[in-house]
């Protein structure tokens, strides 16, 4: 016994049968970081590397009495949001993460990750439920972190170039967040991985290397919860994004297959050697 307790974090998110996303990217994001993470399950895909075979949303009341049994008791020092399937579990947990002090008025961050489709394309969000990110999800988070085909949905714009992306930010900051990440790793073209950061005063690009893999299953999930991670250790939100760029562009070079579709993208390198761990 250390009586060391690590700082807290809690995730609203589904679950991922393969175990690449969804909630368990999350856990063993925040594990490697060095976390305490907490579950808020709101759905149960049945997948695997290949594709999504369909989900389950868990009652309403469930999804929310989970975020209360948790902050109630142990605290959340950081959280983020996944996947949440439809548009009456997105309304219930914006109203109890706005009653119990996360989001951006509250005293716990709150990273909100617009997962909309897996990579194969298989829709995680029922389509009525777009307009209650907008409107009740987005004005709360502290940090939004949507990729190019989310930008797409929750804006309308395309994004293809460097000027595209800040106007997409510029959008989306519109919508309430108190910073949004327009990632820019579904730029194709680009030879960087070049993600921008904004306040609503000031651009900021994240540049990291692009790795030809296959395997990014998992890879929002592991940026958005190597984020919180570092809000629930106390850094600023600059510098627990440049965290988050750092982890996932490791995450990715470290990606491995699993399967006979996409593998997912791997925090394991932040562990030591599994032969370190060998019995003697
Ligand atoms: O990576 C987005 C995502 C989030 N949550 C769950 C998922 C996926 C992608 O497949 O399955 C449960």
């Amino acid at each position: 016994m250390t009586g060391y307790t690590p700082p807290t974090a809690l995730t609203i998110a589904g679950s991922d049968s393969g175990g690449g996303a969804g909630i368990q990217a999350d856990l063993r994001t925040f594990f490697a970081c060095g976390v305490h993470g907490m579950t808020a399950i709101t759905a149960v895909t049945v997948q695997n590397s290949v594709g999504v075979e369909g989900f389950s949303e868990i009652p309403t009341d469930v999804v929310t009495a989970q975020i209360r049994a948790v902050t109630g008791d142990i605290g959340v020092a950081a959280a983020k949001t996944g996947m949440l399937a439809t548009a009456e579990i997105i309304q219930a947990v914006a109203a109890t993460c706005r009653d119990v002090g996360i989001g951006r008025a509250g005293q716990t961050p709150l990273v909100v990750d617009p997962v909309a489709a897996s990579m194969h394309g298989d829709a995680l969000l029922r389509a009525e439920a777009l307009e209650a990110i907008r409107a009740e999800l987005l004005p709360q988070a502290s940090l939004v972190t949507p990729n190019l085909d989310e930008v797409r949905l929750l804006t309308g714009q395309d994004v293809h170039s460097a000027m595209e992306q800040r106007d997409a930010a510029v959008a989306l900051y519109a919508l309430g967040p108190e910073w949004v990440l327009v990632k820019g790793g579904h730029m194709r073209d680009d030879e960087k991985c070049v993600d921008l950061l904004y306040d609503g005063s000031e651009f900021v690009e994240l540049s990291g290397a692009r790795y030809e893999t296959n395997n990014t299953h998992g890879g929002g999930d592991t940026l958005a919860s190597a984020i919180t991670s570092a809000l629930a250790n106390g850094l600023a939100m600059p510098d627990a994004v440049r965290f988050g760029k750092r982890f996932i562009e490791r995450s990715v070079a470290e990606a491995y297959p699993l399967g006979r579709g996409v593998g997912p993208v791997s925090p394991f390198w932040r562990l030591p050697p599994t032969n370190e761990l060998s019995p003697p």
